[in-house]
Formats: structure tokens, C-alpha cells, sequence
């Protein structure tokens, strides 16, 4: 095996179920190898390291893995992690999928899941080993499509197994995005008749752009929305709108009925603020999630800079307009993105992957960040690590969530749309065949479901 030397110092920083770890043994491993073949930080190379707490000699055999260290690091400790990298194995599926967008598990029932295809579609499938079979294909009614507006987004409510309920993302007008609840009925029919409006964004005489693409929960009750700023600029800084922000609400539960109270924990942003928002200044969050706490997402840039922006308090401001990309002047009170990257085609993200799409052109994603189960088909590679990449160039790349780096390849596949993992353990995305749109006349190439899989 190419890393055997290593594997021990893998597994202890990889947060593996069982593992009784203490950092400094993963250290006192590294330093064992030889040292002409470590890197500055300390690792063999062709692995990555982490930054974790200085933990003292565990007192028993129930010391955390190094992987879950949430202290801030001691200056010098770090763990080695194998890298995780990954290929993409397409599924045979029957849908009807022009331009999938997004894709979600319902938690209670193995194998079965939502897809969204931004021309209105919704599928409810159940994976079949290789294959994914539709149970439900409808077409939305009211779904404005036009370029990067559609139906965007779907969320699995946490108390599915009682309620039977799922959320959508949509687009219902240039101006208007919509959080929509439906029940899952036994038919599609009774399905889009269950339709109740829990939250809405309303830009006056926008543009098609930038609209609520990603949504979720946090717990039972608490959910959480991406919402681009619809091209108006100035509505990102405006703590009364809810264009530009990240919020928080509990959505109404109630059969038939639609709405939401603002979530408990929100900032008091001052008189007349939206009392739903929870961190101001986005422009384009149109992929991110929600991992212990925290929120990270891409913030897709004007003319400079993509962003990886980490939500970790509320009521930071992500400074759009203000700023694109790291702040220059007048910052006060406005929080830099986590790290950023360019429009360069030698910039190492774009240099480091030789299938990459040769563009101008930028659109920066935050993927998944794994959910550790017991049957782990990464091998806890990507505990703790957070995908992250370009939906037009196509790179994926990966960083660990704690420290500062290093990022490393992951892999390759453009026009990813949607990140979910399954409970058999796998990570699923959703991906388009072309974009943008096919011309008239010329044909589209439909979208895939695909399961990602160990490349090495
Ligand atoms: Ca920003």
C-alpha cells in the first residue's frame, strides 16, 4: 500500500469511530520516517497537515481523535493526514434532469432522496446499488427560469418521519425567490397540492441574478437560508432586507399553513432589522452549508475575487459592496473571507488541475463537509475537511475546517450543482451537462447524479 508507513498517523488524525488518539503519538509517528522526505510542517510527503490542540497524555483509552480537536492550536502541533481525493462514478437513473441543481436524503428512509432541476423539475428516487429509480417526477408550477434562476434548492425537513415534509427553493419571478414546504404525498398531484410560502425575497426591479439557492437545518426546529442579493448591490448592507444574507427561522409546521418566526440566537442588528437575519454582506452565497455551528460558503465574485467565507458568530458582515474580495479600507467591522482566489488561469487552483476548463469565467462553491458514520467509505479522509472548488473551471479542492491550511486537489467535475450524503455513507453531488444553456437548435446534454468515491 502506497502510505502503509503512514496509515497508523492517518487513522489517528482521521477521527475513525474507535480510535483513542492523542496527537503527540500521531507526531512522534511522523518523526519516525524519514526525515529528508518531511515537509516544512512536519509530514511525509504527499500528506497534509492539520493544526491540532497540545493534548496531554489521554488519562484512558477514550481520548478524542486528533481530527476532532476543537481548541485552537498550539503553534507547531499538527496531525498528517492522508489527503482525501475523489472520483466522480455516474448513476443510471431515469429522471428527467435538464439542468439538475440540487439533491437531498430524506434521513428516515435509506436510499430515498430529492433532486431539483433548475427548469422547474422535482424528482423523488431511491438508489437501486448502480442505478437511481424515480418514485415521483413533477414540474413545479411558477418557476421563473432564465439563466442562473430556477428552481435552485432542496431541504429535508429533521422531523420528515412525522411530518412528510420538504422545502424548495424557487424562483418565481426576476424579483422574487420563495421558500416553498410541500408534503410528500403518494402521488406528484396531492405532492405540489400540499405547496405553502414560508419565506420570500423580494427585490424591486432586479436583475435574474444571485437568488436563495441554498437551504437546510441546523437542529429539529432551526432553518437556515443562503440568499443572494438579486444584482442590486446595496440591499446586502440593508438590515431590514433579506437579500445579502444568511438567516435563521423556524418554519411553520403547521398543516396547511406557511410562515416563520425568526430563530432564537439571531443578532439584534438595530431598528428596523430584520429580525430573521443572521450575517449581512453577501453577494452570491449560492453553495454552502452548515457543519457544527458554523456556516461556510462561496460568495461568487463581481470582477476580482471568489470567496470561502466562514459564518462562525452573529452578525458578521461579509462586506459586500463594501469590499469584493479581502477588505482594503474603511474595514471596520467587516469580516475578510476565510481565503479567496482570482480570475487567473496560473493561479495554483486552476494550474493544479489538468482538466481544467480554460476560462475567464469564476463560480465559486462550498461542497460538503462529511458527516463521520460508522460505515466510512473515505476512511475518514474527510472528516473534519471541507470541499470546495469552481463550478465553471471545474476544480474540487479540499481544506481541513480547523487552522489555516494547506488546501490540496481533490478532483475534477464541471458544472457541479449539489452536495448530499446518503445514510449508506456516500457522498452524492449533482452536476450539469452543459452549462450555459444549449443555443437554439443545439442539443443539451442531461445531468447526472453522481457517487464520489475514493480516487486512490
Ligand atoms: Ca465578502
Amino acid at each position: 500500500m502506497k502510505y502503509a508507513y503512514v496509515l497508523p498517523i492517518a487513522l489517528l488524525a482521521g477521527a475513525c469511530d474507535d480510535g483513542a488518539a492523542d496527537p503527540s503519538e500521531a507526531l512522534d509517528g511522523a518523526v519516525t520516517t524519514d526525515a529528508a522526505a518531511l515537509t516544512d510542517a512536519g509530514c511525509p510527503e504527499g500528506m497534509v497537515p492539520h493544526p491540532v490542540a497540545d493534548a496531554a497524555p489521554p488519562a484512558g483509552d477514550a481520548a478524542p481523535p486528533a481530527a476532532d480537536a476543537q481548541a485552537p492550536a498550539d503553534a507547531g502541533a499538527v496531525a498528517c493526514d492522508i489527503p482525501l481525493r475523489l472520483r466522480f462514478e455516474p448513476l443510471q437513473h431515469d429522471a428527467t434532469l435538464s439542468r439538475a441543481t440540487s439533491i437531498a436524503f430524506i434521513p428516515s428512509m435509506p436510499g430515498h432522496f430529492f433532486v431539483t432541476d433548475r427548469d422547474g423539475g422535482f424528482a423523488y428516487m431511491q438508489l437501486e446499488g448502480e442505478r437511481a429509480r424515480v418514485l415521483q417526477q413533477t414540474a413545479v408550477p411558477d418557476v421563473w427560469v432564465n439563466g442562473a434562476a430556477g428552481l435552485l434548492g432542496v431541504a429535508v425537513d429533521p422531523l420528515f418521519a412525522n411530518n412528510r415534509y420538504f422545502y424548495l427553493a424557487v424562483s418565481v419571478s426576476n424579483e422574487r425567490n420563495v421558500i416553498r414546504r410541500y408534503t410528500l404525498e403518494d402521488t406528484a398531484e396531492a405532492t405540489l397540492a400540499s405547496e405553502v410560502s414560508i419565506l420570500e425575497a423580494f427585490g424591486p426591479r432586479a436583475p435574474r441574478w444571485h437568488n436563495i439557492a441554498s437551504i437546510g437545518f441546523e437542529d429539529d426546529d432551526v432553518m437556515w437560508a443562503l440568499i443572494g442579493e438579486k444584482g442590486l448591490f446595496e440591499p446586502a448592507q440593508d438590515a431590514a432586507d433579506v437579500l445579502g444574507k444568511l438567516v435563521r427561522f423556524v418554519p411553520s409546521r403547521v398543516p396547511g399553513e406557511g410562515g416563520y418566526v425568526p430563530a432564537p440566537g439571531n443578532p439584534d442588528l438595530g431598528e428596523g432589522s430584520n429580525p430573521a437575519v443572521y450575517a449581512t454582506g453577501l453577494r452570491s452565497p449560492w453553495r454552502g452549508i452548515h457543519h457544527e455551528g458554523k456556516w461556510y460558503f462561496g460568495d461568487v465574485g463581481f470582477n476580482d475575487f471568489e470567496e470561502v467565507n466562514v459564518v462562525s458568530e452573529p452578525g458578521q458582515n461579509f462586506g459586500w459592496p463594501l469590499a469584493e474580495g479581502p477588505c482594503q479600507e474603511a474595514c471596520d467591522g467587516l469580516t475578510d473571507p476565510w481565503f479567496f482566489y482570482g480570475r487567473s488561469n496560473s493561479h495554483p487552483f486552476v494550474a493544479e488541475d489538468l482538466d481544467a476548463v480554460p476560462t475567464s469565467e469564476r463560480s465559486v462553491f462550498v461542497g460538503w463537509i462529511y458527516q463521520p458514520v460508522a460505515e466510512d467509505p473515505y476512511q475518514g479522509r474527510w472528516n473534519d475537511v471541507m470541499t470546495f472548488g469552481d463550478t465553471i473551471v471545474g476544480f474540487i479542492r479540499a481544506r481541513n475546517i480547523h487552522g489555516d491550511g494547506p488546501d490540496w486537489a481533490v478532483g475534477h467535475l464541471p458544472w457541479i450543482t449539489g452536495w448530499a450524503q446518503a445514510p449508506d455513507g456516500y457522498v452524492y453531488v449533482t452536476a450539469m451537462g452543459t452549462w450555459p444553456p444549449a443555443d437554439e437548435g443545439e442539443a443539451e446534454q442531461p445531468s447526472h447524479i453522481l457517487r464520489a468515491v475514493l480516487a486512490d
